[in-house]
């Protein structure tokens, strides 16, 4: 990023900070009261929509996300595999239609990708639209018209993570920055696109940390229209792994706060319940629901890693009375 464009952002007010940092602090029942209020004032109390997953592009990355089990230089044991072809991606997203999914995201393992990478992409978003699902894309960073293709094509979603706080984010990743993630946000906005922008917990950040990230998200003007909240899946080969012994950092509790912090800050956005349900079990997904997470991902698999068998969620919805949207 250049210097005048990171100037011309402005920085982040430590009194929003301070705001979810109180809400963190909240005794437990009064979150999640509070988060189930807004929650029902703009939501359908019971409804979570169902989103399927396809890596359409595995492996490879050059970046050095710290998290990332796709990331070049680590030995995670995934392959580098070329972009899938296009009838691949429309069979998988049938297929996720017809077990109930209604909103379909197609990651790419890039850093940003390259003009020749985008023609197929973009005959992807074509298809997966006329089928009536909902699109979402997360590709890397986007330059100059590739916003404007993505739009064009019909996509309705871009996903591209903040992933943590603007402090902790150097401890993460240092092949890209903060301002290099708002840029792309700013070009997905400024093309029509929705926002989808979130994180990741249980990475040893703080929980100031955590406040930041939510007041980050909430501060975007306009704040995302869809936040996924991802818990930390430790994968072998990555940094996060080696720092963390594989061992949980996080409480989950406090991963059911940070979905109520940030339903109340940013009440009309869908908050996406994302990657780690696996590990969370089924009481803690129920307060997450609670709390105000109104999406999953459905299905077997994320991009690289294991989620819930989607028997075992429709199981789960029935006990709690949710219904697929
Ligand atoms: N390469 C593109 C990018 O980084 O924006 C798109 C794909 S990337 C895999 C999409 C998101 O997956 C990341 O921004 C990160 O938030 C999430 N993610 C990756 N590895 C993860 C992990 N081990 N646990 C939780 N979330 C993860
Ligand atoms: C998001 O925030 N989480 C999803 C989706 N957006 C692309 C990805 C989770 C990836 C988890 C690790 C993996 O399966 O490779
Ligand atoms: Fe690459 Fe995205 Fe993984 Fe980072 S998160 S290493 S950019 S695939």
């Amino acid at each position: 990023m250049t210097e005048a464009a990171t100037l011309a952002r402005p920085a982040l007010d430590p009194r929003v900070v301070d705001t979810a940092q109180s809400l963190f602090a909240l005794p437990f029942a009064d979150l999640l009261f509070r988060a189930q209020q807004v929650h029902r004032e703009h939501h359908a109390a019971n409804a979570v929509q169902l989103s399927t997953l396809l890596s359409i592009k595995t492996g490879g990355c050059p970046e050095d996300c710290g998290y990332c089990p796709q990331a070049a230089r680590y030995h995670t044991g995934v392959a580098n595999d070329g972009l899938l072809d296009v009838d691949e991606v429309v069979d998988a997203a049938r297929a996720a239609q017809a077990s109930g999914a209604t909103r379909f995201c197609m990651g790419a393992a890039w850093r940003s990708p390259k003009p020749r990478d985008l023609a197929p992409v973009v005959e992807m978003v074509k298809a997966v639209k006329a089928l009536g699902m909902e699109t979402c894309c997360t590709l890397g960073m986007l330059k100059d018209g590739q916003a404007e293709q993505l739009r064009d094509a019909g996509l309705d979603y871009y996903n591209h993570n903040l992933d943590t706080s603007p402090e902790f984010y150097g401890d993460i990743v240092s092949t890209r920055d903060y301002a290099d993630r708002l840029d792309t946000l700013g070009r997905v906005r400024d093309a029509g696109i929705h926002v989808c922008c979130g994180g990741i917990v249980g990475m040893g950040e703080s929980r100031r940390d955590r406040a930041a990230l939510i007041a980050q998200l909430a501060s975007l003007s306009p704040p995302p229209e869809s936040v996924p909240i991802n818990h930390l899946v430790q994968v072998e080969g990555t940094p996060l792994h080696a720092k963390l012994h594989g061992e949980a950092a996080l409480d989950p509790l406090e991963f059911v706060r940070t979905i109520a912090v940030a339903r109340i800050m940013m009440p009309r956005a869908m908050i996406r319940l994302s990657a780690g349900r696996r590990e969370l079990g089924e009481a803690v997904q129920a307060l997450c629901y609670l709390a105000g997470a109104n999406s999953i991902f459905y299905g077997d698999r994320l991009l690289t890693t294991g989620n819930p068998e989607a028997a075992a969620d429709r199981a789960l919805f029935d006990k709690l009375g949710l219904v697929a949207a």
